[in-house]
């Protein structure tokens, strides 16, 4: 089995705080040995290139430091205020500048340049994210001729949007650089392949190979997904036993619904809480018997954008909660803290609703992580946008358009109705799904799909043929 190199603008094989992907990559590297190598999260006054090594986890991660100059125009710029915006279908807030560009190039050459002495000729090479589109292509400059693979956590956006970017034609070129490109959906994938067809002339065949330029790019559907025994379990430990107890008292008998989100404006929490005012307004019967727990901790602070969105949010919680409240019950709680797997587990359990309604995701985490904490007599019903990549699995769920906030409050309207049996019935097919399709069935879908890449050309080499005990010749 070949070693696997991963790659990512962040490393965080360490336990504790690391997400499900971050388990996932560690076991993948744990199975094949190898490397996860990125930036620090550290500056440095000039960079160096200098190689931090170390063992997290059982797993080797070599990590770099990064000057401010590629902080402010690679990660801070072009990853968080050009492409993270564009991707997500908000070409309003999406920053182009060619200072931001130039940085994104040249901090993607100096990630090339200090991975390359780790790569190893049998190694499969694996991308991760719209921080380093174009690595590999860095790297096949540099000689690199092993399997490389990329996968997109965020949406491919349609190409009529796509446009809008000065630098794209280059940027979509430099991804047929690598054998195999994963994403969350064929929606998103579907999209790349009409860039491709549309705009740079390309082909795309029946078995979603994408041929440009002589170059061949294999595309793949591999929807991320949770550790859900994991998380499962978390949810029937003792601090998420006593998470849902304290939040359930605390909501004194009204039913709970929850949003846990990072802080950012493609969640579309401003329409959601626009969309439960509706509620409010429309069924004043239900008023006092509902209480909105948001949690959300702020992140991506150095960008403007972002300080704008928690302002605009702090603004209208107080608003609402201002018009609406009473002397024992105030509608929206708004907590800007990041809590641990355990305690989310918990607050997930005590909740009859799981808000989910982003106005785009690349899949959305927090949809399977909610079915797999709920409990299985008594389940919570999904809410979720038609919008997140999730929605293309997750179909039980109760689908909403996040833009609609009468469909929003729709929805709150028809989980609090809806009969236990029906809610038992949708978790179990939601909870089938998000168990069979798991972070481990992600890791091994994308990485054997590397594997499997037919190569051509002069990378094409057959491994020699060795002899068998049975005198047949096998690769
Ligand atoms: P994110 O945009 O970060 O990920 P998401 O998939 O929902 O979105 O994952 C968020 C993670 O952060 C979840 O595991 C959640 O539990 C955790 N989290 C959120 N709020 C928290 C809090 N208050 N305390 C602690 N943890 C919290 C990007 C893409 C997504 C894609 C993922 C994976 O934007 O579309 O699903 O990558 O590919």
């Amino acid at each position: 089995m070949s070693r696997l190199i991963v790659i990512s603008n962040r490393v965080s094989a360490g336990g504790g705080a690391a997400g499900g992907l971050a388990v996932a990559l560690s076991a993948g590297l744990r199975e094949n040995g190898g490397i996860w190598f990125g930036w620090s999260g550290e500056r440095i006054d000039e960079f160096t290139g200098q190689i931090n090594f170390r063992i997290e986890d059982g797993v080797r991660t070599a990590t770099v430091d990064l000057e401010d100059q590629d902080i402010e125009e690679y990660y801070n710029g072009f990853a968080n205020r050009t492409l993270w915006p564009l991707f997500h279908y908000r070409i309003d807030l999406a920053e182009y500048e060619r200072s931001f560009a130039g940085g994104y190039r040249r901090a993607n050459e100096r990630f090339a340049d200090t991975v390359l002495p780790l790569i190893e000729p049998e190694d499969h090479v694996w991308v991760q994210d719209y921080h380093m589109l174009p690595l590999g292509s860095e790297l096949r400059a540099r000689g690199v001729t092993n399997r490389i693979g990329f996968f997109l956590h965020i949406p491919w956006p349609p190409r009529r949007l796509l446009v809008t970017l000065p630098e794209v034609r280059e940027l979509v070129e430099t991804l047929f650089a690598y054998d195999l490109i994963g994403f969350h959906t064929r929606e998103w994938l579907d999209s790349f392949a009409d860039f491709v067809v549309h705009e740079l002339g390309g082909a795309i065949s029946d078995d979603d190979v994408a041929t440009w330029n002589g170059q061949r790019l294999k595309l793949l559907v591999c929807p991320a997904g949770i550790d859900a025994a994991e998380f499962k379990a978390l949810s029937e430990s003792e601090t998420a036993r006593r998470t849902c107890i304290r939040v359930r008292e605390s909501a004194v008998g009204r039913a709970l619904i929850v949003g846990v989100d990072r802080l950012d404006y493609s969640k579309g929490l401003e329409e959601r809480f626009q969309g439960y005012e509706r509620f409010l307004s429309e069924h004043p019967e239900e008023r006092k018997e509902v209480v909105l727990l948001q949690i959300a901790p702020p992140s991506r602070g150095a960008v403007e954008s972002y300080q704008q969105i928690r302002t605009r949010l702090e603004g209208l919680a107080g608003k609402i909660n201002g018009a609406h409240a009473a002397l024992d019950w105030v509608p929206i709680r708004y907590v800007n803290q990041a809590y641990g797997r355990d305690v989310l587990a918990g607050v997930y359990r005590a909740s009859r609703i799981g808000l989910v309604t982003p106005l785009r995701d690349g899949m959305n985490l927090v949809a399977k992580e909610y079915v797999a904490a709920q409990d299985p007599s008594d389940p919570g019903v999904l809410i979720l946008s038609r919008f997140a990549g999730a929605a293309e699995e997750m179909t039980e769920a109760v689908l909403v358009n996040p833009h609609s906030a009468e469909e929003i409050s729709d929805a709150i309207r028809t989980a609090l109705a809806m009969p236990l049996a029906e809610r038992i019935s949708r978790w179990e097919r939601l909870m089938e799904k998000v168990q069979q399709q798991d972070v481990m069935w992600w890791l091994h879908r994308f990485t054997a799909a590397l594997s499997a890449v037919e190569l051509h050309g002069e990378r094409a080499n057959p491994l020699p043929l060795i002899e068998s005990d049975e005198g047949h010749e096998v690769a």
